[in-house]
C-alpha cells in the first residue's frame, strides 16, 4: 500500500462538499461546519512483533480514514526492521503502533528506541495505544518511561483514550498543515 506524500491533495471529506446539487446550479452545498481537516496526513498504522491481533488496527485504520487522513496499514506482527523500512520509503507524518496482547510495554520500548536511532526518523511523531500490560494496563510508571524513551504519546485503554487520542491527531494536522501553509 501506498502512502501519498504530505502535499498531496485531500480526498473529499463526505463527498459533498463544493458538489451542486442537480437542478440546483446556484446552489453550492456547504462544507460541514465541522470540516476534520483541510489537508490529510499519510499516516502509519502498525503493530508489534509478537502482537498477532487484527481487529484493533482495523478500527484505527477506519478512525483515522473518517478523520480524512491517508493510511497505510501494515497488519498485525511487524518486525521492527519492517516499520523502520517502511517509514524511511513512506516518511509518514504520524505512526500509530498498536498492541493488546499485553507485551506492548517490552515491544514498544525496544521499538521506540530502535526507530529513534534513526536520525531521519526521529522527528516524526509516534504514539502507542491499546492493551499494553498484561493485566490490561501498564501503569502510570510504564507510560512515563515510554514517553521518556521517545513516545509522542502512550493511550492505555479506556473511554477516554480514543478522545484524547483525535484530539492530539487534530493538534498535530493543524500544526502540519500551518506550516505547510506558511
Ligand atoms: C479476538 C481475540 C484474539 C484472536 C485474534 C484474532 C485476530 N486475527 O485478530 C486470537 C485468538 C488470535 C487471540 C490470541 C491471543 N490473545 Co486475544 N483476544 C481477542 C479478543 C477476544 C478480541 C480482540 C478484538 O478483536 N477486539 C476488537 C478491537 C476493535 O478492539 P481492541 O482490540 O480491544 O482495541 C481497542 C482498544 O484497545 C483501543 N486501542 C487499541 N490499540 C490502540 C491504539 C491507540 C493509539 C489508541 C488510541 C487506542 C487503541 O481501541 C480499540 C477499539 O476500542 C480479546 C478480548 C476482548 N474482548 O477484547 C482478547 C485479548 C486481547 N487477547 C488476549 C490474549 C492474552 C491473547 C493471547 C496471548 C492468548 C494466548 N495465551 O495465546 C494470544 C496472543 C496472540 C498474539 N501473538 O498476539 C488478552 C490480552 C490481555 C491483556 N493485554 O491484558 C485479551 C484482552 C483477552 C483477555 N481478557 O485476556 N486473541
Amino acid at each position: 500500500m501506498r502512502v501519498p506524500p504530505h502535499d498531496v491533495q485531500p480526498r473529499p471529506c463526505g463527498g459533498s462538499a463544493q458538489r451542486r446539487a442537480p437542478g440546483q446550479d446556484n446552489l453550492l452545498l456547504a462544507r460541514p461546519l465541522s470540516h476534520p481537516v483541510r489537508r490529510g496526513l499519510p499516516v502509519v498504522v502498525t503493530s508489534v512483533p509478537s502482537d498477532s491481533h487484527n481487529w484493533n488496527l482495523v478500527f484505527l485504520q477506519l478512525v483515522l480514514e473518517e478523520l480524512g487522513h491517508q493510511v497505510a496499514n501494515l497488519g498485525p506482527c511487524v518486525p521492527d526492521g519492517l516499520l523502520i523500512a517502511e517509514c524511511l520509503r513512506l516518511r509518514p507524518a504520524l505512526v500509530v503502533v498498536s498492541t493488546v496482547n499485553g507485551h506492548g510495554f517490552f515491544d514498544g520500548m525496544r521499538l521506540i528506541r530502535r526507530f529513534r536511532a534513526r536520525q531521519e526518523l526521529a522527528a516524526i511523531p509516534v504514539v502507542i495505544g491499546g492493551k499494553l500490560g498484561i493485566d490490561g494496563s501498564g501503569g502510570e510508571w510504564n507510560r512515563r518511561q515510554m514517553l521518556s524513551a521517545g513516545f509522542d504519546a502512550v493511550y492505555e485503554d479506556g473511554a477516554a483514550s480514543m478522545v484524547a487520542f483525535r484530539s492530539y491527531v487534530g493538534r498535530l494536522t493543524a500544526s502540519v498543515n500551518t506550516s505547510v501553509d506558511g
